[in-house]
């Protein structure tokens, strides 16, 4: 979600502010804002609703020069987006604050903070830090003791960053629950809540552990931990993805990622597959002793990672014959759940960042012998540095790489890899999958990339086929089996780029409800790979074209399914079943991705949404 970058340097660093802010863009925001201390030591601040180009034409017509500062993208949580609400945010006339999260103690800080004097100019739950901290400042003196203060009446989740005027050579930074990293330079040193937003000063990072506070100068860096102990944090040199904050050849980041998966899906295979089997050390030392001993697995994740949990558990109980649970974690880590034994509790998320997964965790983890506990907590993710795998037994990291496109795609594909390839472990340790079957499915995971390949070669045809949804308000996606959730995140896709009603539905529910929608003006979208239930999905087709509904049909072209008046096929390539909702989420990525461009939308960051959602 929204983003901070800061720095202290011996040179401007106006535009580097600026250029990592747009680095952190798709990340979804409403506004934006940077402070600097000036050569006279002013604090100066400049604020904009909207891009993030908006502030630097601002701020090319009215230059502000600084050797320190901070800035921000933000995604509100508490005020609307409005320039007064946007950080930084100020005490006085010396201190200005960036943050990230939410402060859920707000309302009584403020109280208290109001009852000492303080004027608040914004509705944000963020200004109550900035006051604080004055406060904090009045009674010790030095920022650094100031922020240790503060930091411990602060109750929620915070990334955040502080310079003050009065101290003009150091940048002072926090992180809660929030993501922080700190980027080396020589005589110079920045932050960002990304490292992606530094790439263009340094590839030397230090990543910032929970709970911990870091003072940074031209030179140094000291980092205090939760106890307030000074520690070392590691230094990590960076070159992958140096790549992904540029578009190449393609129009849009969604376009671009949804074209790469072929190669991000054998990476994720890569050191992974033996000869005939999963090798099982893939998700840790000691997955094969814990995986023998489960007996049922606890799914957890949000959107599209939820979709990727709900095709899991159809193959987790047919191919491992083991009882599977999926749900939101939003609901899951408010419910009271009673847990089977044995459980494997498993997270998936893109960012590993994303707060209700993590909570979920936390309270999974927290879990007390009487009230049950899970066995061990396993998480599918695609940031080797973040809370979720940091916080979990096991991990299965895919290797997507960054995306950026709001909107996700490759690593929804590289996660029901991941997913497949834990069904097969689990199968293969307590031996209710047979080596044959795990033999041909570990050739048929060698031969995905290819066939990703070819479906991706109907870029044309779905470009299309598109054209029929330009005009039209509602859609209907259907699937049957493991193509359900494929429908679902069809759907899904549909709604967040081309803002058209979509819905999914289990192709067999149609004449329970959803088919009193179906006319002229309603497309229905089918998955229809060659299995056992395409006959009763044939069926449910005739009822939809009975009704006068259009249909778009991506049918395996051996299905014997045929184009016919208001009935449009894609042929897709033929393979296993098992595979399949990997290989079908392809076109309609790429159906959604095209209806979004007819209809002019803002592809890579749609209205409303942020990538990494790190807030409740
Ligand atoms: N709560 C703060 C920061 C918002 C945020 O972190 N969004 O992702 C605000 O509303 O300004």
């Amino acid at each position: 979600m929204c983003g901070i970058v800061g720095g202290v340097a011996e040179r401007n660093i106006t535009a580097i502010l600026i250029e990592g802010l747009k680095r952190l863009e798709y990340r979804g925001y409403d506004s934006a804002g940077f402070a600097v201390i000036d050569d006279d030591g002013v604090l100066q601040r400049l604020r904009r609703v909207g891009k993030v180009a908006e502030l630097d034409q601002a701020q090319q017509q009215e230059p502000l020069a600084g050797r320190l500062g901070i800035a921000h993208t933000r995604w509100a949580t508490h005020g609307a987006p409005s320039e007064r609400n946007a950080h930084p945010h100020f005490s006085g006339g010396e201190l200005a604050v960036v943050h990230n999260g939410i402060i859920e103690n707000h309302e009584a800080l403020r109280h208290q903070l109001k009852g000492l004097g303080y004027v608040f100019t914004s509705e944000t739950d963020t200004e109550v830090i900035v006051h604080l901290l004055d406060h904090k400042l009045k009674m010790f003196g030095d920022l650094a003791d100031a922020l240790k203060a503060a930091v411990k009446e602060l109750h929620g989740a915070y990334g955040l960053s502080v310079i003050n005027a009065a101290q003009p050579d150091r940048l002072l930074a926090a992180r809660s629950g929030s993501p922080l990293v700190i980027g080396l330079g020589l005589g110079e040193n920045f932050l960002a809540s990304d490292q992606l937003a530094l790439r263009q000063v340094t590839d030397r990072f230090m990543y910032l552990e929970e709970g911990d506070i870091a003072e940074i100068r031209r030179d140094s860096v000291q980092i205090w931990d939760a106890a307030g102990q000074l520690v070392e944090r590691e230094t990590a040199q960076y070159h992958e993805g140096a790549e992904a904050a540029d578009k190449g050849e393609y129009r849009h980041f969604m376009l671009k990622e949804i074209h790469e998966q072929p190669k991000v899906v054998q990476r994720t295979l890569e050191g992974r597959l033996g000869d005939r089997q999963v090798l099982v050390q893939a998700f840790g030392p000691q997955a094969a002793e814990l995986f023998a001993k489960v007996r049922n697995v606890q799914i957890v994740a949000c959107g599209t990672s939820y979709h990727a949990g709900m095709v899991a558990r159809y193959w987790l109980e047919e191919l491992a014959g083991i009882p599977c649970q999926v749900e939101v974690a939003s609901e899951f880590r408010y419910r009271k759940v009673v847990v089977q034994p044995d459980t494997l509790f498993v997270t998936i998320s893109q960012s590993g960042e994303t707060a209700d997964s993590l909570a979920a965790l936390r309270n999974a983890k927290a879990r007390t012998e009487g009230e049950g506990r899970y066995l061990a907590s396993l998480a599918i993710c695609n940031v080797g540095i973040s809370s979720l795998v940091r916080e979990s037994d096991l991990t299965l990291l895919t290797q997507a790489g960054p995306e950026i496109g709001v909107a996700s795609t490759k690593a929804f594909t590289t996660q029901l890899v991941g997913l497949l390839l834990l069904t097969l472990s689990l199968g293969q340790v307590r031996g209710t999958l047979s080596s044959a079957l795990e033999a041909e499915l570990v050739d048929e995971l060698r031969r995905l990339p290819t066939r990703l390949g070819e479906a991706l070669a109907m870029d044309a045809t779905v470009e299309k086929i598109s054209e029929h949804f330009a005009e039209k308000h509602h859609t209907l996606f259907l699937g049957r089996g493991a193509q359900y959730p494929v429908a679902m995140e069809g759907a899904l896709k549909l709604k967040e780029i081309s803002y058209i009603h979509a819905e999914a539905y289990p192709a067999g529910e149609l004449k329970h409800g959803p088919l009193a929608l179906v006319d002229a003006d309603m497309p229905v979208v089918t998955v229809a790979p060659n299995n056992e239930l395409l006959e009763k999905l044939k069926s449910n087709l005739q009822e939809v074209r009975a009704r006068g509904g259009e249909l778009i049909v991506f049918a395996d072209r051996e299905a014997g399914i045929e184009d016919g008046e208001g009935t449009f096929i894609v042929s897709m390539p033929h393979i296993h079943d098992v595979l399949a909702p990997i290989l079908y989420t392809l076109p309609l990525q790429l159906l959604s991705y095209y209806v979004a461009v007819l209809r002019g939308t803002d592809v890579d960051q749609p209205r409303n949404l942020a990538k990494s959602v790190t807030v409740e």
